[in-house]
């Protein structure tokens, strides 16, 4: 990644294998350098967008999962994807950025997206997950007033959390009882969503998507945990796994499909609310059985319960009906329960020889992970 990020104006680039005056459709993500984000991104590109991405300033580059479609900017007539510094929780970049991108497209994805973490930094929490989403929606209603363009189309992206412990089978029609500042945060960025179509007319969408992971989760969700956690056992990098509970039950779909349904839900006549789900649930206890069966381990020889990684209020059984997403955008999922945890464990083996070859080497202790 360049030192410096690519602050130039759209509407000027395309990318190499694209006639250089074909009509393209211009989005923007906040969030961009999030698991979703970068799904999302190689989706837009691939349907031939140019991809506009809000990134925040961090000590360290966080763009690890959108590298490997980075184009310098010195090279600018072959990027299609741009990468622009803002935050959720200043709102005076987000109209600046919408002023100058001019999207068709606006993806909000950021968030403090750890429901755990959530109890910790409550307020935090709350001012970019709520308040960071009506600040991006009052900008694109003032962008839309200043400039016209009121064809631009939002989409906010929902959790199963708001439904908490209402339960499942959860459907658009099922109330919220949410059980973290989180879930509740995302409840009111629901609302003020539901709210701006209503009173603005401004095409907004609510995603309500059940957990989806991937090969690029945070280290500390618990699918990836476990996964990374398979990887390095398996190749002798580490012997114990400490978790929090086991027997909550969780509706886990594949992040590469759930960023299509997004796609979808904006590309429809007019704009609602959909769930996304793969109507199957299984407990955490679950997950490991199936990870570490996978690689020939007992679960139980690793596994040590920790009460650290309890929650105030948990979220005991989520599962989805996705009906409607199924009837109206035609979406389904492609990647089942047992072909996700196959395909993030085969990647985290890997990742965990790539590890060992580091610490043999000595350039890494194995307590330490990259
Ligand atoms: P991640 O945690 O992987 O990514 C979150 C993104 O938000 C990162 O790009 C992060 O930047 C960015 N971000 C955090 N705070 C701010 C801020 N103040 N201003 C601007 N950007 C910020 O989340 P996912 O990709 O998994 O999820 C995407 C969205 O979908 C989130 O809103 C999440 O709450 C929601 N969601 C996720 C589900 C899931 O199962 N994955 C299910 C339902 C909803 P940085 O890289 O710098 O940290
Ligand atoms: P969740 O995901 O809270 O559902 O939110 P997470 O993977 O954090 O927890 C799932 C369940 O596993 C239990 N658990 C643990 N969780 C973590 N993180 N670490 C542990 O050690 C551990 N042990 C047990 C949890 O208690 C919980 O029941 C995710 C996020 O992506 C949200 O942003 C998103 O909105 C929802 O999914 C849908």
């Amino acid at each position: 990644m360049a030192s410096e990020i690519d602050n130039s104006r759209s509407g000027s680039t395309t990318n190499g294998e694209s006639p250089p005056c074909a009509p393209h459709k211009v989005a923007l993500i906040t969030g961009i350098t999030g698991q979703d984000g970068s799904y999302l991104t190689e989706f837009l590109l691939d349907k031939g967008y140019e991809v506009h991405g809000l990134i925040r300033r961090s000590s360290n580059f966080n763009t690890q999962r959108i590298n490997h479609i980075y184009i310098d900017p010195h090279n600018a007539h072959k990027a299609r994807m741009k990468l622009h510094y803002a935050d959720l929780t200043d709102a005076s970049s987000l109209r600046r950025w919408l002023d100058t991108i001019l999207p068709d497209e606006v993806y909000n994805l950021a968030a403090q997206s750890h429901v755990a973490v959530s109890f910790e930094i409550p307020d935090y929490t709350a001012d970019v997950v709520a308040t960071g989403a009506l600040r991006l929606l009052e900008a694109v209603r003032s962008h839309i007033a200043a400039t016209g363009r009121n064809h631009i189309r939002y989409y906010q992206a929902g959790s199963s959390e708001m439904f908490g412990s209402t339960p499942p089978p959860q459907s658009e029609t099922t109330s919220f009882h949410p059980r973290s500042p989180y879930a509740a945060s995302k409840c009111a960025a629901h609302w003020y969503t539901v709210n701006y179509r209503e009173a603005y007319g401004i095409f907004a969408c609510n995603g309500i998507l059940f957990n989806h992971e991937s090969p690029r989760r945070g280290e500390n969700f618990v699918t990836r945990k476990i996964t990374r956690a398979v990887g390095r056992i398996k190749i002798g990098l580490q012997s114990k796994l400490f978790l929090g509970n086991l027997q909550a039950s969780r509706d886990w779909g594949f992040a590469g499909d759930y960023v299509e349904a997004m796609w979808m839900m904006l590309q429809q006549e007019k704009p609602d609310d959909y769930v996304v789900a793969t109507e199957d649930s299984h407990t955490v206890e679950e997950f490991l059985q199936v990870a570490f069966g996978y690689v020939g381990l007992n679960w139980k020889d690793h596994v040590v319960i920790d009460k650290r990684y309890f929650r105030p209020t948990e979220v005991d059984n989520l599962k989805g009906d996705a009906s409607r997403a199924k009837k109206v955008l035609g979406w389904k999922p492609k990647v089942g329960f047992e072909q996700l945890v196959k395909m993030m464990v085969d990647e985290d083996v890997e990742l965990a020889k790539r590890e060992k070859v580091l610490v043999d080497a000595g350039y890494m202790d194995a307590q330490q992970q990259p």
